[in-house]
């Protein structure tokens, strides 16, 4: 079924330790991103990327917090850029770092409550993203979104007010493998389903993703995918800040982006952390394009989808 697909650059890498996320939108334009959502029939909008706001906010207690201004000008632009996305419009979120999230979600969040119907969020990722401003040690404000935009730690006044919050037990975390002890003991206190890396290879990617789907569909909840592309087994896609093996294989992931797109749920997805200084020829972006085009319906051959209207 031919969707209305918007393309919105956020080439945001202050979140990040490693410079070179900015260049994540365009790498994706580069490896034609547009062109090959186009040939799969849907109507495909680049709106450009989103500059952030130019901000001054109080400092953390936590002096380690690096570019603090920025990231909080970032949020503030992504969640006003992501709040003007309609109902029949699918956006994706062309990143930057994976503080893009703590735009994106809670627009959609927000977007979803108009529509009546709440939002889940599928966090593919070897990290899970928990820290807030106390907890991280690295100071790197990636590894923070999912404390902000479910509302579990508060980063007042330095992030805006939540549009739009998400319910911990809408989320379920796919591919973790490098979790940090603060965020254990937070995952441990919440409702978000996690299939770590091991759980993956003790029972296949297919079962936790089934449920979740299942979940999805029987609370008739938009679905916003956060796909970091260090979910990825590094060895297929190398582009990424911090490498850790044991991730997602091509096949795992592709079987996640064909169930998705099957599911006919997902109404939003962020393409996060591609850092194209770390690509070699291209092939992390051309990879990632390749997932997206299995998500928005390429196939081998024709199966029955669960298309909602
Ligand atoms: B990513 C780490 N937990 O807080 C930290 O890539 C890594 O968006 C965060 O998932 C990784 O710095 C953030 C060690
Ligand atoms: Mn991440
Ligand atoms: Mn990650
Ligand atoms: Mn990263």
């Amino acid at each position: 079924m031919a969707k209305h697909i918007t393309l919105l650059g956020a080439p945001i890498q202050t979140g990040a330790w490693r410079r070179g996320c900015l260049m994540g939108p365009d790498a994706l334009r580069t490896a034609d991103l547009a062109a090959t959502l186009t040939v799969l029939g849907h109507d495909v909008t680049d709106a450009g990327d989103v500059s952030p706001e130019v901000l001054s906010v109080p400092a953390t207690e936590n002096q380690t917090i690096r570019d603090l201004d920025l990231c909080a000008g970032w949020v503030r632009a992504l969640q006003a850029a992501a709040g003007k996305v309609t109902q029949d419009t699918i956006p994706v979120f062309m990143g930057g770092d994976h503080l893009m999230a703590a735009g994106t979600v809670p627009a959609m969040a927000a977007r979803a409550e108009t529509d009546g119907r709440p939002l889940f969020v599928l966090w593919l990722d070897a990290h899970s993203d928990i820290h807030d401003f106390d907890s991280t040690d690295s100071g790197n404000l990636h590894g923070t979104p999912v404390a902000y935009f479910t509302g579990l730690s508060d980063f007042s006044p330095q992030f805006p007010v939540l549009p739009g919050r998400v319910d911990p037990a809408n989320i379920c975390m796919i591919g973790l493998r490098s979790v940090d002890p603060h965020e254990k003991a937070a995952l441990a206190r919440t409702e978000i389903q996690v299939a770590d890396m091991r759980a993956i290879d003790e029972h296949g990617i297919a079962a936790p993703l089934r449920a979740f789907l299942d979940r999805v569909e029987a609370a008739n909840g938009h679905l916003h995918v956060s796909f970091d592309v260090d979910f990825l087994e590094p060895d297929i896609a190398p582009a990424v800040g911090t490498t850790v093996p044991g991730g997602a294989s091509f096949r795992e992931a592709h079987l996640v982006m064909e169930w998705l797109h099957d599911s006919g749920l997902v109404t939003s997805l962020d393409i996060a952390e591609l850092n194209p200084f770390m690509d070699e020829r291209g092939k992390t972006a051309r990879l990632m394009v390749d997932f997206v085009a299995s998500l928005f319906g390429k196939s081998v051959l024709d199966r029955p989808t669960r298309a909602r209207g």
